[in-house]
């Protein structure tokens, strides 16, 4: 029996290496695959990348964060710029864009003056993966899975943690959802899950002045509220840094980005990073809903060769927003909290 089978299963292995080269998931990062790559990244700029374990997943996948600076050991008076990916499990084109973002700018640090300004001007903060143990679960399990990997009882599973901040969570049902089977059930507290502290907790560490939460697939720049469709105390500039990102995004491949406030340009939601960050220490941080290409085929599914046109055309986005964190550095909102004094330092 047991000299049929091994061979058996030795064929299989070799049929699926030769029918899926990289894996069930192309070109996309696993999980390991993403720590190994970040850990490359380290090991070949040291003197500017570092990555950092800010805490375990749900299943005890480690969280990190990746810091691209001048100095990185040494925590500088520089302005802080923070991009998130993968809040949500399915959407894996939104761990690349960032991870991209931390190796384009480490590799072109020798050779750029715009790059070398960035690096040694500012401190870009990446955590490409907020929910690792989603992702692995649309690689093995199902693909369309969009929330983290919570035993909710009842045979119900996963919180969204892009409901589960502690700005008016759960402030009503339309933006999110109390029941743990729906898509968007916002967790049993704010901040319930590990993935959502995890980036609380760096965030407060930290004095960050402006913050991108990558997602896919509405090809649209959203900024706070997304409670409510009330405005904010900073609207204007939050509105006009969006279109400053939108037009040069679509400088790049003539893709148009829609911006507006989320709850107009997309849905309301409550509980999402955005709202949170903008509460706490009220810096323009956007949503931004990368596009899928070919909408025809199903928005969550990016084809391998659209990652790097995508991160192309949002990298000067993201340029621009770093810019702005260098230049401007002080906050736009209404700053509910003062990060424990260490907030704005140029008031
Ligand atoms: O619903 C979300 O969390 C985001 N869209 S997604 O399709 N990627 O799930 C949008 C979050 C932005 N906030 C609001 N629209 N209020
Ligand atoms: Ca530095
Ligand atoms: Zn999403």
């Amino acid at each position: 029996m047991k000299a049929k089978i091994a061979p058996l299963i030795l064929l299989t292995l070799l049929l699926s290496a030769a029918a899926y080269p990289q894996g069930i998931n192309g070109a996309y990062h696993s999980y390991l695959e993403l720590e190994a790559d970040m850990f490359a990244l380290q090991h070949r700029y040291p003197d500017i990348v570092k990555v950092f374990d800010i805490g375990d997943s749900l299943e005890k996948r480690n969280l990190y964060a990746m810091k691209i600076s001048d100095n990185v050991l040494v925590e500088e008076d520089e302005p802080e710029v923070l991009f998130l990916g993968c809040h949500h499990a399915r959407e894996w084109i939104s761990v690349e864009v960032p991870f991209l973002m931390g190796k384009y700018l480490a590799e072109n640090y020798a050779a750029d003056p715009a790059v070398r300004r960035f690096v040694d001007q500012s401190e870009i903060w990446i955590v490409p993966l907020v929910n690792p143990d989603g992702l692995e679960y649309t690689i093995h399990g199902y693909r369309l899975w969009r929330k983290n990997r919570r035993d909710n009882g009842g045979g119900d599973y996963g919180v969204d943690l892009n409901r589960n901040y502690g700005y008016k969570w759960g402030v009503d049902n339309l933006g999110s959802s109390a029941n743990p089977a729906s898509e968007v059930y916002r967790g049993s507290a704010p901040f319930s899950e590990p993935e959502t502290r995890a980036v609380r907790d760096l965030y407060l560490k930290k004095n960050f002045q402006a913050l991108v939460s990558f997602h896919s697939y509405s090809q649209v720049i959203l900024y706070p509220w997304g409670y409510t469709k009330q405005p904010p105390d900073g609207a204007a500039t939050l509105k006009e840094i969006a279109a400053e990102m939108s037009a040069r995004i679509q400088a790049v491949n003539g893709r148009l980005y829609e911006y507006g406030q989320s709850g107009d340009a997309l849905y309301l939601t409550n509980g999402d990073v955005t709202d949170w960050a903008f509460a706490m220490s009220g810096i323009p941080a956007y949503t931004i809903e990368l596009t899928p290409i070919d909408w025809a085929s199903g928005g969550f599914f990016n084809r391998q060769e659209d990652i790097d046109p995508i991160f192309e055309e949002n990298l000067p986005a993201m340029a621009y927003l770093i810019d702005r964190a260098i230049r401007d550095y002080r906050p736009i909102g209404p700053a509910a909290y003062d990060l424990k004094k260490r907030l704005f330092k140029r008031d």
